[in-house]
């Protein structure tokens, strides 16, 4: 058993670069994150992952500001496909299902976005795959 452990060892040592490199290219999508929080405050939105996987995306929001904000979503055609109030303090989880494409994190309320509360996120499709069902649906529990 131990011996058999250390030959495939062995093995994988003598292949490792080769084999590293295909499984990181077949494995890209894979490996995009699906969730991943995003941090705002007077006046910024900052993603802690980008890009992200297409699909169900899950957004970990939290208001560290002193003012009442929210978590929007919108599309390359202008189209918001989501928006969360949050008060100072407050965290929501917001799950959207997001096709490939550029997509713009932003605060709604009053002019927040102009004063910077905006941030770009690109999302992708794993190779083939262009389309995701159901896109612009989104859930959101613990809003406050
Ligand atoms: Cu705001």
């Amino acid at each position: 058993m131990r011996r058999a452990a250390v030959a495939v060892a062995g093995l994988a040592a003598v292949a490792g670069p080769l084999a590293v490199a295909d499984v990181a290219a077949t494995a890209e999508h894979a490996a995009l994150p699906h969730r991943l929080g995003v941090d705002e405050r007077e006046y910024w939105v900052f993603p802690t992952h980008n890009p992200v996987g297409s699909g169900r995306v899950e957004f970990d929001v939290t208001n560290f500001g002193m003012d009442m904000h929210d978590f929007s979503i919108r599309d390359r055609r202008g189209n918001v496909l989501s928006s969360t109030p949050l008060a100072s303090g407050a965290s929501a989880v917001v799950t959207v299902k997001l096709a490939s494409g550029r997509y713009t994190l932003f605060c709604s309320v009053s002019n927040h976005e102009a004063l910077g509360m905006h941030a770009r996120l690109t999302v992708r499709s794993p190779v083939g795959r262009s389309r995701t069902r159901g896109v612009g649906r989104s859930r959101t529990r613990g809003a406050s």
